[in-house]
């Protein structure tokens, strides 16, 4: 009986996901969980807030913290972002340290310097290993092991899963036994508005070029749903620091922002699954990236 009832112990624990922007900490979250919660884009600093992804198997309940790129932050905004990387480094069980294997030249030794500091193990993930040739892989991995005592070096495609079972596993054997934190079925405790917030960003920040996504910010003002047939009407505001940008974000008779609002609204649906009605309106809020009031107002403290 004993042995059997120790058998059923779960393990369940906090694994946080950094590294610099835009290695794919986002997309691998994604792959874990096998459903879109963090979005994700071909620029750096897509993510700005921690975001909760919750993976439970007959074996262990793991608590992945997808986290915002560590980078030099210049601007009250960026610093926000860092911060919240940066406290996900600490009071976890396993840190798992994302890096790009077609850009390893760029320095993570800012961040290796502060995780020796926190004796919590670290596993390193050489991501879009598709982006090399397999003959490069070895001397990486090689390199990696020389600058830094990892608990464990996972070479990984976050794009198409090659790894990530296989580091699921590692992982999962690093977390100590305890009870679920959170509901068999849960995926994330992030509410539902703001993975829409994000989904319209996201659109944006596909869009668009140079400076202008970094200065946009969502908010859903209004999420109903129709009792008549569960249609979910959505009323969202997508703030830009400067009128140049509103100009753009609206387009030629509104054809940038209908095209936005299309892209979202096919994204929202598949998450929400059920029909959406998704209304978009653009305002100016002057520098809001460098004011504490607005950041606040907007979910960024
Ligand atoms: N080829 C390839 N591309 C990948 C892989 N994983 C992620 N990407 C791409 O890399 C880009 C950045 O991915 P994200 O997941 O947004 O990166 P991130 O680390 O979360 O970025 P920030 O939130 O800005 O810190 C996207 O265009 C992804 O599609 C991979 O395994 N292979
Ligand atoms: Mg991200």
């Amino acid at each position: 009986m004993i042995e059997n009832s120790e058998q059923m112990e779960r393990r369940c624990g906090f694994v946080s996901i950094v590294g610099r922007p835009n290695v794919g900490k986002s997309t691998l979250l994604n792959k874990i969980l096998g459903q879109k919660i963090a979005i994700t884009a071909n620029k750096p600093q897509t993510t700005r807030n921690r975001v909760l992804g919750i993976r439970t198997t007959e074996t262990a309940q793991t608590l992945f913290l997808d986290t915002p790129g560590i980078h030099k932050a210049r601007g009250k905004l960026n610093q926000y972002m860092v911060d919240q990387a940066l406290s996900a480094c600490s009071g976890v069980d396993v840190v798992l340290l994302v890096t790009d294997a077609a850009q390893p030249g760029k320095s993570d030794d800012f961040i290796l310097q502060i995780l020796a500091k926190n004796q919590i193990p670290v596993v390193l993930l050489i991501n879009k290993i598709d982006c090399i040739d397999k003959a490069e892989l070895l001397p990486l991995m090689a390199h990696y092991s020389n600058s830094f005592d990892f608990a464990a070096i996972i070479p990984i495609c976050a794009e198409d899963g090659s790894g990530v079972e296989d580091m699921l596993r590692q992982v999962e054997e690093m977390l100590p036994p305890g009870p679920m934190l959170y509901p068999e079925d849960a995926v994330t405790d992030v509410p539902e508005r703001f993975i829409v917030a994000e989904m319209i960003r996201e659109k944006v920040l596909r869009r668009t070029r140079q400076e202008l996504p970094y200065g946009v910010a969502v908010e859903v003002e209004s999420f109903t749903e129709r009792a008549r047939d569960g249609l979910i009407s959505i009323q969202a505001v997508i703030y830009v620091g400067r009128d140049a940008h509103k100009r753009i974000l609206v387009g030629k008779g509104g054809s940038m922002i209908r095209t936005l609002g299309t892209d979202a609204r096919h994204e929202i649906e598949r998450f929400l699954d059920t029909k959406v009605y998704l209304e978009l309106f653009v305002k100016v809020k002057k520098n809001w990236m460098e004011s504490d009031r607005a950041l606040r107002e907007l979910g960024y403290n």
